[in-house]
């Protein structure tokens, strides 16, 4: 998350920053060595298929490069072995989010409309058919990640959904991870990481056709192949470290907002985390705040240098102020901890998912309670772009039923037009319709 200079410009005077945000790392999949990494592999993979993915598998991630999918079985197996609470919080989260893309997908809905007597037209939302779903399970797995990419997939009604999840240390894969997909409604799964996970989903080596969308987040690599394999096949979004934003006034708890500005902040040493406030002596008290907490953090040796090095505290001499510098971050996750959160609400612009007031923090969507998704844009990508949802898996296709009592206002205003770009033969079909129609 970055300012930009002009805007900044243009507010000057009207806000001060209590802590400097950092310049935010090149975004790592733009890398060069990273991009050099990727494309050598994918080229491998495109040229010499399984042999060199299970090369790949055997040399980064310590796979015995043998049989990579799971059986159904062991898919379904997989909760067994989950310790109880956690089991059922998974299946809460599971619950939560496919009844949030229902309902959304409830809300989309096909139409048809008579523009005119005899021309109708109409569009009819349409899954796409194969979807690759890549799960993380590095340094942290990412339990719900299935439940957002999975899950909220097949309630958009994809047919056939796929999954890819690394090998973990001592082979296998993260049951959590499994009983989470199995949950969400996968069909087959693989144990199977990096980059040679999405490229052997994306060119078809898995004895699937190729998919038709891969999704998912991951590390640099990841991202990168996911990059590089766009029009391939299509991608969700190319997601940067994790961001989190607050504003908040003088009316919120400090501590709070400390606590969930680190609680993205743990996603890696580069997460930025910024707080807007309008009130200089909150601003204070939240920077003393973070500074205790970090003390006990069991994950400081990630969270501190993340926020030493991208957090962020800006005082904003209004609300209107803190809406302008928000809107310019456009930040990944947005809480609201203000005495007037509506006002915010309806002013914001930019975010990909915002969290209003005091009792709202983001790792409850992180983890699939709040049901919202948690594939979010990044790096200012909020300007641009919504996160994952049901109706990115959706395509809206249009159709045309006319008839010949149509013909006349449709046909003529045709021929004019492409008459005067030269396009004689776009302008035969019209010609040749109307004359039957006059007949
Ligand atoms: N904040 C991440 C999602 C996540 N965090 C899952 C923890 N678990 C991207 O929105
Ligand atoms: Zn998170």
């Amino acid at each position: 998350m970055i300012f930009t200079p002009s805007v900044l410009a243009s507010l000057d005077g009207s806000f001060h920053h209590l802590k400097e945000p950092g310049v935010t790392a090149p975004a790592a999949q733009r890398d060069p060595a990273v991009i050099e990494t990727v494309s050598t592999m994918l080229r491998a993979i495109e040229t010499r298929g399984m042999d060199a993915v299970a090369e790949y598998a055997r040399t980064l991630d310590g796979s015995d490069g043998g049989r990579f999918e799971l059986t159904a079985a062991e898919i379904a197996s997989s909760g067994d072995r989950l310790d109880p609470a956690l089991r059922e919080a998974i299946e809460l989260g599971s619950e939560r989010t496919l009844a949030f893309a229902a309902e959304q997908r409830a809300h989309l809905n096909d139409f048809e409309v008579e523009l005119v007597p005899g021309l109708v037209t109409g569009a009819r939302y349409i899954p796409v058919g194969r979807v690759g779903a890549y799960l993380p399970a590095g340094r942290f797995p990412l339990t719900a990640s299935a439940f957002m990419t999975v899950g909220v997939a097949k309630a958009a009604g994809v047919p056939t959904v796929i999954a890819c999840t690394p090998p973990q240390p001592g082979g296998g894969a993260n049951d959590a991870v499994v009983y989470a997909a199995h949950l969400s409604g996968v069909d087959r799964v693989f144990v199977l990481g990096g980059v040679q996970a999405l490229a052997a989903m994306a060119f078809g080596l898995l004895g699937e056709l190729p998919v038709d969308m891969l999704v998912g987040a991951g590390n640099a690599y990841v991202a990168e192949a996911k990059r590089q394999l766009f029009g391939v096949a299509a991608i969700d979004l190319l997601a940067g470290p994790s961001e989190v934003a607050v504003i908040a006034d003088e009316t919120a708890d400090p501590e709070i907002v400390a606590a969930d500005l680190l609680g993205q902040a743990e996603h890696g040493p580069n997460s930025p985390a910024a707080l807007v406030t309008t009130s200089d002596a909150f601003g204070r008290a939240v920077a003393a705040a973070v500074d205790r907490q970090l003390e006990t953090l069991a994950t400081e040796p990630i969270a501190g240098p993340a926020w030493r090095d991208y957090g962020s505290i800006t005082v904003a001499a209004d609300k209107a102020t803190a809406v302008t510098l928000m809107d310019d971050l456009a930040p990944e996750h947005l809480e609201i901890q203000t005495a007037d959160d509506e006002f915010y609400h309806r002013e914001l612009r930019n975010y990909g998912s915002i969290f209003i007031g005091p009792w709202s923090t983001v790792a409850y969507s992180d983890k699939g309670m709040a049901g919202t998704n948690h594939v979010l844009p990044t790096a200012g990508g909020a300007k641009h772009s919504a996160g994952l949802s049901v109706s990115r898996f959706l395509k809206p296709l249009t159709y045309q039923r006319i008839s010949r009592e149509a013909t006349p206002s449709l046909a003529p205003a045709v021929q004019v037009i492409s008459d005067s770009e030269g396009m004689a033969a776009h302008s035969a079909t019209a010609t040749m319709r109307l004359d039957t129609w006059v007949q």
